[in-house]
């Protein structure tokens, strides 16, 4: 019942140029599975040891520290992943990008508002695209929080995510955060993140 480091679905050198390998390969075998067996430690033995991820996040404000912390570790990586691929970059088709441009007035509107939230994010943390019930918002949170916390300003299902902690981008961009983010735009997997809108 323990939960697991998922697998990639693409080699850890294939996202290059945009992100390394040696990032991608220390980011996932390192801090993903410090997240993933940390909260397995912090569960073990509690009420909560088999619920579902989900679940135990939006209890957030009422749990321990490594129970909030590991567990978004685990859930935000789990996201972020997925939301990048080789074959990534270009722009959403069909009903995420109708909801888009109801929502942000254009895609250019959408990227810059997203990619605006993860540079001034101090500090270490995440921004995200939400779908939330008026509709998808951005919003950014603090170390491993997420919008599935009752703690978060803007609550809802994260679709899309970026993790801005230096761990993800310092190797090949040091303190260049705005160009890792540019560069993130050119891996971003829209079939994966518009099945999640669905
Ligand atoms: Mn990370």
């Amino acid at each position: 019942m323990a939960f697991e480091l998922p697998k990639l679905d693409y080699e850890y050198n294939a996202l290059e140029p945009h992100v390394d390998a040696r990032t991608m390969e220390i980011h996932h075998t390192k801090h993903h599975a410090a997240y993933t067996s940390k909260l397995n430690d912090a569960l073990r033995g509690t009420q909560l040891e088999g619920k579902s991820i989900e679940k135990i996040l939006s209890k957030a404000s009422a749990l321990p520290a490594a129970m909030r912390n590991n567990g978004g570790g685990f859930y935000n990586h789990n996201v972020f992943w997925k939301v990048m691929s080789p074959n990534g970059g270009g722009e959403p088709g069909g009903e995420l990008a109708e909801a888009i441009r109801k929502d942000f007035g254009s895609f250019d509107n959408f990227k810059n508002e997203f990619s605006n939230a993860a540079e001034t994010r101090f500090g270490s943390g995440w921004a995200w695209l939400v779908k939330t019930s008026g509709g998808l918002k951005v919003t950014s949170t603090p170390n491993q929080d997420n919008p599935l916390m009752d703690v978060s300003d803007v609550k809802g299902t994260p679709i899309l995510g970026l993790d801005v902690w230096e761990h993800a981008y310092y190797l090949h961009y040091q303190n260049r955060r705005p160009d890792y983010i540019s560069a993130f735009w050119n891996v971003v997997n829209w079939e994966e993140v518009a099945k999640q809108f669905k």
